[in-house]
């Protein structure tokens, strides 16, 4: 049987031998040097894996495209470096409020209902209300406002139209909400039926944003009697205007400081909701804000909705407070 092995080993080693001769006459035939021999690939049962692509222009192409992923990467983690120090870029507000840190439900617990209030001084606002969580609604606050009279559409649309405020017109922030009206020049320019809530509903806000064009309008409106005698407000005021069935989605804002909102005409159906981890410890609440009355409300708290009611276009002019 092992002299068996031994034969057929021989004959085994014997034809490998006479391959070989064949393979090294055939290189002399063709003249290679030896040091191209040397070069040539090993041949072995495994599939080798041929860097080719490590050559000539390849070569380079790896090289390049290895800097600019480097480059990018480095570019990466510096800019989270300078966004994590100088707040180079400002999150959107509307993603803010994905990353607003939880919530002590204190501030909304035992919460039950808005408190309606007349005729209070700005010392026991200050103490019981201004920088709270309780919702307030003073009711005696515009008395005296020429707003109340003459804010209308109308009075909007010649005010924006007018030469100077013209010009600024899109400078500013503001919310198209459903109406598809992309800019306060759209609102300014749609039809007449559409403007006078005969056509397609529509609701926006917007904030004012240029001194003048906020200590024009201030001229229709005061600060509310009751805010805290010390406390200061931007030049900047917010106005939100549409009509019935229409108003802001659910959401809870990132604004800097508490704010007021007067109910200048129309009426609007406010719904708060306690922040999403207070869900079942904080009631929801609802209530309405009537021509005239003022509403103050830490809407950075607070989720918010609004719906304006059926009857007149809904105006409302506000600003924050510090
Ligand atoms: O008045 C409205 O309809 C919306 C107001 C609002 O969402 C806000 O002040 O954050």
């Amino acid at each position: 049987m092992s002299l068996n092995r031994s034969k057929s080993c021989d004959k085994k080693i014997k034809t490998i031998e006479l391959k070989l001769l064949k393979i090294v006459n055939k290189i002399e035939s063709l003249k290679l040097n030896n040091n191209y021999i040397s070069r040539l690939d090993v041949q072995t049962n495994k599939k080798r894996f041929h860097f080719k692509f490590l050559e000539g222009k390849s070569k380079l192409f790896l090289w390049v495209s290895s800097i600019i992923i480097l480059s990018a990467l480095l570019g990466f983690w510096w800019f989270q470096l300078d966004t994590i120090k100088g707040c180079l870029l400002e999150i959107p507000s509307s993603s803010k409020a994905l990353f607003r840190p939880p919530e002590d439900c204190s501030m909304c617990m035992g919460v039950d209902d808005v408190v309606r209030l007349a005729n209070i001084t700005d010392r026991e606002f200050e103490e019981q209300y201004a920088y709270g969580t309780v919702p307030v609604i003073v009711t005696d606050a515009t008395m005296d406002w020429k707003a109340i009279d003459h804010f209308n559409f109308d009075f909007f649309a010649n005010f924006y139209r007018s030469n100077k405020m013209g010009r600024r017109i899109n400078d500013c922030f503001y919310f198209a909400y459903k109406s598809g009206l992309n800019s306060l020049n759209e609102v300014f320019n749609m039809d007449q039926r559409r403007a006078n809530l005969s056509g397609e509903p529509w609701y926006v806000g917007w904030s004012t944003c240029y001194d003048e064009e906020t200590r024009k309008l201030r001229e229709y409106y005061k600060r509310p009697y009751f805010l805290p005698r010390t406390s200061e407000s931007d030049m900047v005021d917010w106005i939100f205007m549409g009509g019935p069935g229409q108003g802001a989605h659910m959401h809870v804002d990132s604004v800097r400081h508490m704010s007021w909102q007067a109910q200048v005409r129309g009426r609007k159906r406010w719904q708060l909701a306690p922040p999403p981890e207070c869900l079942y410890r904080c009631r929801a609440l609802a209530f309405t804000v009537l021509p005239g009355e003022i509403l103050v409300v830490d809407t950075n708290r607070w989720y918010h909705m609004t719906s304006v009611l059926p009857g007149d276009i809904s105006i409302t002019i506000g600003a924050e407070y510090d």
